[in-house]
């Protein structure tokens, strides 16, 4: 075995957004391209030196070009000289257990194979993404560098050795760096156990409770299935869709009400189980439902708040909690009544990681299905569904009344997302653009029959290291707090996206049952006006509304 040098060319990469690098597999499948990417991350990570005595962690969703991709990797850290990487079981790790392997093994970082909850297989998504040793996305400053090193380019290095085995758990050696395969579920359920109250969740299925879990064809379902199934004794098919395929069963494993709609039309049916939870392709992102009953994630996140205390690993309380600017702000209501900081931060979250870092938050979560907490630093779909468990376990009350216990006390937050996907760039760009153009003279307005209090671009300065994001989404507040948030998404890869965030407060008990796009029909109507979203985009309709 020896050590090769590659000639290749820059390329241009993605500047890369919320969650690394994600592009086309055929992108990647081009020679050199995920070369340069990895390359270029060790160059940044170690400079001119080698990785030695640094162990690395390695695993993906199992999305089509996960195994080719870990080879590949495998034989660039050993050209590196790294002393170990630990790789998951046949390539796999889901996003939250890597955070969890890289924490509790004390690597340096780990290197994630996933395009998240976008398509996959082999005319869908790949995408690579490296998290720092606190298990979190690596911050701002590390991708802007990644992406300028593979501009200038020159070569990389790998090694000759033969593909290692990665089916089969056990240590291999090439070119002297130790690559472990690993259980990729072990330390993941370790961390699990040391939160919530097993047996109590154990009980809850032993007395005939129902969860029908849908993994999407995704990485959820081994984790899932070892967890749910086998240790906390829920019957067999409770985990449905559980076995990663390549391409997802062609499907789309993006948990919310436009692509899980097999999973709702089970919690609608007459016959329904108690409780309905999916996660998305990298097992992140937690969709929750009651019997006949959706839960928005921005409720979620207030009612984990909410009750945290009665479980095991939160019975201390809260240090704090956190969402991002355009989830909505029931978790807010929630922390003011507990007496804790509530922080906003912008949408993505490695903006999270100095939060929890500093002990500043304990929970955080996103409108986009994505909740955590500091016991990863990446969310955790999981996690989200074995909190619930363990809630209805120690309250004995059903999902939805957890939720209308929530809007009880402090009203209903109406909300609604609304995406317009496929817009050429130029065109969204200009619409962005326009409307920032606006921003000065809203304040004071009436559009639509709504007068606006004030609207801006949302900065944000980071508490604990000071850096400032700006422009991270237009939002446009009414008198009556009602808002409309408008930002372009950092995930796609087919043009661009235009996300529109709905928001309204309706303390009217007898209002809770409004249909929340019935609720938000004039914030629509607002938001149509105001950035001429048919005008740019030729689009009269969203494309997805969750
Ligand atoms: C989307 C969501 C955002 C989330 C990000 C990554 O980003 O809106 O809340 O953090 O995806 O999620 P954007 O820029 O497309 O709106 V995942 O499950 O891809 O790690
Ligand atoms: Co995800």
């Amino acid at each position: 075995m020896s050590i090769q040098t590659v000639a290749t060319t820059p390329f241009a990469g993605q500047l890369p957004g919320t969650s690394g690098l994600r592009k086309k597999v055929a992108v990647f499948q081009q020679p050199h391209y995920l070369e340069n990417f990895v390359q270029a991350l060790f160059d940044v990570l170690h400079g001119n030196a080698p990785a030695a005595g640094q162990t690395l962690v390695l695993g993906g969703d199992g999305r089509f070009h996960n195994r080719a991709a870990v080879q590949t990797i495998l034989k660039m850290a050993a050209a590196r000289g790294y002393g170990k990487v630990l790789v998951g079981q046949g390539g796999i790790l889901s996003t939250p257990a890597t955070s969890a392997v890289i924490r509790r093994r004390g690597a340096s970082g780990g290197i994630i194979l996933s395009a998240s909850h976008n398509p996959g297989g082999p005319d869908g998504d790949f995408g690579i993404k490296y998290n720092a040793t606190n298990g979190g996305p690596a911050p701002e400053k590390l991708t802007q560098a990644i992406y300028e090193r593979t501009q200038t380019l020159g070569q990389y290095r790998l090694s000759d050795a033969a593909d290692i085995p990665l089916d089969t758990l056990g240590t291999h050696v090439m070119d002297g760096m130790a690559i472990e395969v690993i259980d990729p579920v072990a330390d993941y359920a370790a961390v699990q156990r040391e939160l919530f109250d097993f047996a109590a969740i154990r009980r809850l299925f032993a007395s005939g409770f129902r969860l029908r879990y849908d993994a999407m064809w995704a990485v959820g379902g081994p984790y899932a299935k070892a967890i749910i199934e086998g240790e906390l004794g829920a019957p067999a098919g409770t985990v449905v869709n559980a076995e990663p395929k390549e391409d997802f069963g062609g499907l789309h494993p993006d948990p919310n009400p436009a692509y899980a709609d097999d999973l709702i039309a089970h919690l609608m049916a007459p016959d329904a189980p108690d409780m309905g939870a999916a996660s998305d392709g990298d097992a992140d992102r937690n969709m929750i439902l009651g019997r006949g009953f959706i839960v928005s994630p921005s409720d979620s996140l207030a009612v984990l708040t909410a009750h945290a205390t009665k479980v095991p690993g939160y019975a201390r309380g809260l240090a704090g909690v956190a969402r991002s600017m355009p989830t909505s702000t029931a978790a807010d209501r929630v922390a003011k009544a507990l007496g804790i900081a509530c922080y906003e931060t912008p949408t993505g979250w490695k903006f999270f990681g100095n939060l929890l870092d500093d002990g500043k938050i304990t929970l955080c979560g996103e409108e986009s299905y994505g909740t955590g907490s500091n016991h990863v630093r990446e969310k955790d779909g999981l996690w989200a569904v074995l909190f619930w468990l363990n809630l209805v376990a120690a309250t004995g009350q059903s999902v939805e009344q957890m939720v209308r216990g929530l809007w009880a006390e402090h009203g209903r937050c109406v909300y609604s997302r609304h995406d317009y996907d496929g817009i050429p760039t130029e065109k969204a760009n200009a619409l962005m653009a326009e409307l920032r153009a606006q921003l000065p003279s809203l304040g004071g307005q009436t559009v639509e029959g709504q007068r606006i209090a004030w609207a801006d671009d949302f900065a944000y300065t980071d508490p604990v290291d000071g850096s400032v994001s700006q422009k991270q989404g237009v939002r446009v507040v009414l008198e009556d707090s009602s808002r409309v948030v408008f930002r372009l998404s950092g995930t796609g890869t087919e043009g661009a996206t235009l996300r529109v965030y709905l928001e309204r407060h309706e303390p009217d008990a007898a209002r809770h049952d409004v249909p929340a796009q019935e609720a938000l029909a004039p914030l629509v109507t607002l938001a149509r006006t105001l950035a001429r979203i048919e005008h740019h985009t030729g689009m009269a309709q969203p494309t997805v509304m969750t």
